[in-house]
């Protein structure tokens, strides 16, 4: 698996300012080297096209992209990966479907989570909420910087952080050993999404 390390983004089509398509363009400007396409409204038509608009975008370079949730999508475009909420297709099964070669990302709560997720043969795991979000309302309790240090004990897997993350607490983030840290409204919501995805990849790479 490349490298899973740095700023992940994470589109959203409810609170882009300008259009996801030119959110994904600006963030891979300013560095970024992963990225997830994750729509919860659209039709699955209507996310495909979407999808492999920006999986083309992102071979072009090479920047690795995932897929939220839905592995046929992620066939169909042929993305390097999917993501999947612990309600979601069980790993096993998207490991079928994908075969060896592609990425599996799993959300997880708690250190029991994370570590059946890395039995159950995730590539990473994503620790969610760190901190309180409004992006996700079903989110849930923020866990704090505590639980990634508890993770990166237990388990061998990055560890990607999420939820209401931006430039000011990336660091304590990255302090706590997360190898990526997801982003959603602090970039997108901004009014200036490079340099709001520039500021949140400075702070990580002086981090580390
Ligand atoms: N999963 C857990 S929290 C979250 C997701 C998709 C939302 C993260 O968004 P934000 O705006 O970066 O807090």
């Amino acid at each position: 698996m490349r490298e899973l390390k740095g700023l992940y983004f994470i589109t959203d089509s409810k609170l882009s300012r300008q259009g996801i398509l030119a959110d994904v363009k600006q963030v891979i400007e300013a560095g970024c080297r992963i990225v997830q396409y994750r729509e919860k409204e659209k039709t699955s038509a209507e996310k495909e096209r979407e999808a492999r608009e920006i999986a083309a975008l992102c071979r072009e370079r090479g920047v690795m992209f995932i897929i939220n949730n839905d592995v046929g999508i992620g066939l169909a475009v042929d993305a390097a990966g999917v993501h999947l909420g612990q309600d979601d297709m069980p790993i096993a099964e998207a490991r079928t479907l994908l075969g060896g070669k592609k990425v599996i990302g799993i959300t997880v709560h708690d250190v029991e989570e994370a570590v059946q997720g890395e039995k159950q043969g995730a590539d990473y795991v994503s620790v969610s909420p760190i901190f309180h979000t409004d992006t996700k309302k079903d989110a849930g309790k923020p866990a704090g910087i505590q639980l990634i240090k508890d993770i990166k004990k237990r388990v061998k897997l990055p560890v990607v952080a999420i939820g209401g993350i931006n430039e000011e607490n990336a660091m304590q983030v990255v302090k706590a050993g997360a190898d990526s840290i997801a982003v959603i409204s602090a970039i997108v919501c901004s009014s200036n999404v490079r340099k709001a995805a520039e500021r949140i990849i400075e702070k990580i790479e002086c981090t580390e």
